[in-house]
């Protein structure tokens, strides 16, 4: 892996020289045609898309609720117990997570308050093939049923040898409503503006490939969408104490995801970073997925070595990693100093895929950077907020000179005589 021992200030300009890539002009094009045909013809051009780009002839997109139910009789007991510790862990962390808005009347006369409502239809993404993960449909289906989503419709595209097992079986535990076989840009059209079979979604959730990002952006504004998922970041911050075998590890845990993921090391060690690094190429030679892991180990990957600790968290928040594990004695201790990070993983036991599977703290998370600004998926993302007030009469007229003034300065005389409309002769 590469070392770099660069100084704080330059390490920190080549973080902020890095940027998310525009899309492709000519992916857009054929974007926007998927996304007309599918408003315009329905079913049909979802049929014919998934002849094109697919090849299969579909006569229904819905799988029944039975081949579901089949679908969860089918695992094996192993699979099963795993995926329901996983509900149960997932369930209980995001249960403290609901919200349950609050009425305000301090002042005489007046109630103010804030209503929290679940957004009524969601719609899930979930990528075919080996990018089918069981524990995301966990990770996005249980908040969304806790928030109190009526009807959460899933798509994903169809595979010759049938939709994976696990993934239908995660869907039915977590009570996913609906089941499509569509995929792509066309699946994303048909969440955003319905067809005969597919009903229209209020938002829409889910990785995807080029095709479906690109899709999901072009249809926001007509719904809403949970991110752009970019390549995702492991930062680990380690010193002497940790071992190299479990740093190195716990790098390609997430750089086998994706060539574009990216395994990130600081540390103040040298004798750390030299060890980790034949580590990984020691642990690459035996993963099956070496040549994805390799690429991004090479191409993405680094260690930076910087000798003070605090230096250590600068240069990390302003990476921003989706994943953050600190692997230092006393772990909790430098919380207060982490300021951009998705998820933080506390001391050595806290191995990154604790988090992607079973820990309960949502593995959907801000990636390349966007921990700036953005959280980890939760109930919060599958609700939205409503206010509302009531004055009485005394209350008002306390105000109502305020209300006219204000009202009058914007031009706004309408304003001030729906508020005059109101005064008791
Ligand atoms: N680490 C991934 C999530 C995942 N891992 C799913 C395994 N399965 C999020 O960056
Ligand atoms: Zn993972």
């Amino acid at each position: 892996m590469k070392i770099i021992t660069d100084s704080l200030e330059s390490q920190l300009k080549q973080v902020s020289q890095r940027t998310a890539g525009l899309t492709d002009p000519k992916i857009e094009a054929s974007v926007r045609e998927i996304i007309e045909n599918v408003q315009a013809k329905g079913d049909q051009a979802l049929r014919d898309y998934e002849k094109k780009f697919d090849n299969v002839d579909l006569t229904s997109f819905r799988l029944s609720d039975q081949e579901l139910t089949d679908a969860l009789d089918s695992i094996d007991d192993d699979l099963r117990e795993a995926l329901e510790v996983a509900k149960a862990n997932i369930t209980s962390f995001h249960k403290k997570e609901i919200e349950y808005g609050f009425v305000d009347s301090e002042k005489p006369g007046v109630m103010r308050g804030q209503k929290v409502i679940s957004i009524a239809t969601v719609g899930l993404y979930v990528p075919g093939g080996t990018a089918a993960y069981p524990s995301s449909v966990l990770m996005n289906a249980i908040p969304a049923k806790l928030a109190g989503v009526n009807r959460l419709v899933m798509v994903t595209p169809p595979q010759k040898d049938g939709i994976n097992k696990a993934v239908l079986a995660a869907a039915k535990l977590a009570g996913v409503d609906d089941v499509f076989q569509i995929g792509g840009a066309q699946a994303i059209a048909a969440l955003a503006y319905g067809t005969e079979s597919v009903p229209r979604v209020d938002k829409i959730f889910g990785p995807g490939n080029v095709f479906v990002a690109t899709a999901k952006k072009m249809v926001f504004g007509q719904v809403a969408i949970d991110m752009i998922a970019g390549p995702s970041e492991i930062g680990v911050i380690a010193d002497d104490s940790a071992k190299p075998a479990q740093v190195a590890a716990d790098l390609l845990s997430q750089a086998e995801h994706d060539k574009r993921s990216r395994p990130i090391l600081v540390t103040d060690s040298i004798n750390l970073a030299n060890a980790v690094s034949d580590e990984v190429e020691k642990q690459l030679q035996t993963l099956p997925r070496e040549e994805i892991a390799r690429a991004a180990v090479e191409d993405q990957g680094f260690i930076a070595v910087l000798p003070k600790v605090d230096d250590m968290f600068t240069l990390m928040n302003a990476i921003a990693p989706e994943h953050l594990e600190i692997q230092l004695p006393n772990p909790t201790d430098y919380l207060a100093q982490i300021k951009n990070a998705g998820s933080v993983f506390l001391g050595r036991y806290a191995s990154e895929p604790l988090g992607d599977y079973v820990a309960g703290p949502n593995h959907i998370l801000p990636t390349s950077g966007t921990a700036r600004f953005s959280s980890p998926v939760g109930v919060y993302d599958f609700v939205k907020r409503t206010q509302f007030i009531q004055y009485t009469s005394d209350a008002l007229a306390k105000e109502a000179d305020y209300i006219t003034k204000l009202a009058r300065v914007e031009g706004l005389e309408g304003h001030a005589r729906a508020i005059e409309a109101r005064e008791e002769k």
